[in-house]
């Protein structure tokens, strides 16, 4: 498989130099100064292709390999097909980025907010941070902060009173954090920064839709682009939710393997594909991660590496140490390197490691770093990932 690294451009903290020394050669990034909705320029992939890609001499070689991720706008999600103009822009940037010779696209279609915690920097019991989604912080949000219509019908009354406490416990400066955690979009997202007014008005727009009608445009969505996609030789690979169950009471159709087949069944065409993300989709502790990556393994062409670990409540939970969660990665490994093998040189499977701890040197305080991104808790995530393949292409060669 070929190792691959998520970097944020230019700005990013993490040098492609960085990435060199992680040893990976396949660089994951988008146009992240595009507006969501306008259409990436041909110009534009190009110079981005040439600043990761024409390296000083000498140096190793990198190669713009993914594109994580071309957002989709919100009136894609809440209109389907109708939504001409939106999909005629988000066709131009995929052949903007098809003419560039890149051959995978990430995207994702979680309405409203895209991946989603309520803590980024979460103390390990050795000192590191991790990003954390606590159950009752959420809820103390949407409850008290939110204050979402009809929410309180979905907690138990004993949830209610866990976040009350938690609410009542917080400072302004606790709350205006959770705001910005929740509501102002993370590095990467695909949804837009809100203010808590406009995520009201947001959540009023999406009243009428349920999971029927949400996966029903995105099926309209995929039967416009998945043509071209294919005819240019592209694979669009679907980023599961984070986490992978209704929030907001807001419908969610990227969480589970039946969602995944309903799309497949709708839309056969190859250029349909999945981004793996063990660590989204482990959350949800029926969710077979190894069966899903064997199930599915001709259209993964892309995976996002990392583990999650499930806490008491059932629903908490917080980022682990790669090889570490509840998700057998292992195994998971495993299937991916058997369709790997049975691949052409061409047609690779990319990975990255995902979301590592801020440790070591990136947890000085001048140190600024994207949450889940920085460079040293990724290099242990992919070192580990490495390793543990290295070891499994060992045994097979030595048994056969
Ligand atoms: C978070 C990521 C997301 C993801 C996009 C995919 O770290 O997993 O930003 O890349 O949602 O479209």
């Amino acid at each position: 498989m070929l190792e691959g690294w998520r970097w944020y451009g230019p700005d990013d903290p993490v040098s492609l130099d960085d990435v060199r020394q992680a040893g990976a050669s396949h660089v994951v990034t988008a146009l992240h100064q595009v507006p969501i909705g306008d259409v990436w320029t041909r110009k534009a992939v190009e110079e981005r292709k040439n600043i990761i890609e024409k390296s000083q001499p000498g140096r190793s070689a990198l190669f713009w390999s993914v594109v994580e991720s071309i957002p989709i706008p919100d009136d894609v999600k809440r209109l389907g097909g109708k939504a001409t103009r939106s999909i005629e822009a988000w066709i131009a940037s995929l052949e903007a980025v098809a003419s560039a010779g890149i051959k995978v696209i990430c995207y994702n279609f979680m309405p409203v907010v895209d991946w989603c915690r309520t803590d980024l920097e979460w103390e390990l019991a050795n000192g590191a941070r991790a990003m954390r989604f606590d159950q009752d912080r959420f809820a103390a949000f949407e409850l008290h902060i939110l204050q979402r219509a009809g929410a309180l019908t979905e907690y138990s009354s004993a949830a209610q009173t866990r976040a009350r406490a938690v609410f009542e416990r917080m400072t302004q400066a606790d709350i205006d954090y959770l705001v910005m955690v929740i509501a102002s979009a993370l590095p990467g997202s695909t949804t837009e920064p809100m203010t808590i007014p406009q995520f009201r008005n947001r959540l009023e727009q999406y009243r009428d839709i349920d999971s029927k009608v949400l996966r029903k445009h995105l099926i309209e969505f995929l039967a416009e682009v998945t043509p071209v996609a294919e005819q240019l030789g592209v694979t669009l690979t679907l980023h599961p939710d984070d986490p992978p169950r209704p929030l907001f009471g807001l419908p969610r159709i990227a969480s589970s393997a039946e969602d995944y087949q309903a799309l497949f069944d709708a839309v056969p065409s190859k250029a349909n594909g999945i981004c793996l993300c063990t660590g989204s989709l482990g959350v949800r502790a029926e969710n077979d991660l190894p069966a899903m990556a064997e199930r599915f393994a001709p259209r993964i062409a892309f995976a996002h590496l990392r583990a999650t670990r499930r806490e008491a409540d059932g629903l908490s939970f917080h980022e682990s140490d790669h090889l570490d969660g509840d998700v057998d990665m292992i195994s998971v490994l495993k299937a991916l390197l058997r369709e790997n093998r049975r691949r052409a040189a061409d047609n690779r499977i990319v990975f990255r490691p995902d979301h590592g701890h801020r440790m070591l040197d990136d947890l000085a305080a001048t140190k600024r770093t994207n949450p889940g991104y920085t460079a040293i808790g990724r290099l242990r995530g992919l070192a580990e990932l490495r390793g543990a393949i290295r070891a499994i292409e060992h045994d097979r060669m030595a048994a056969a």
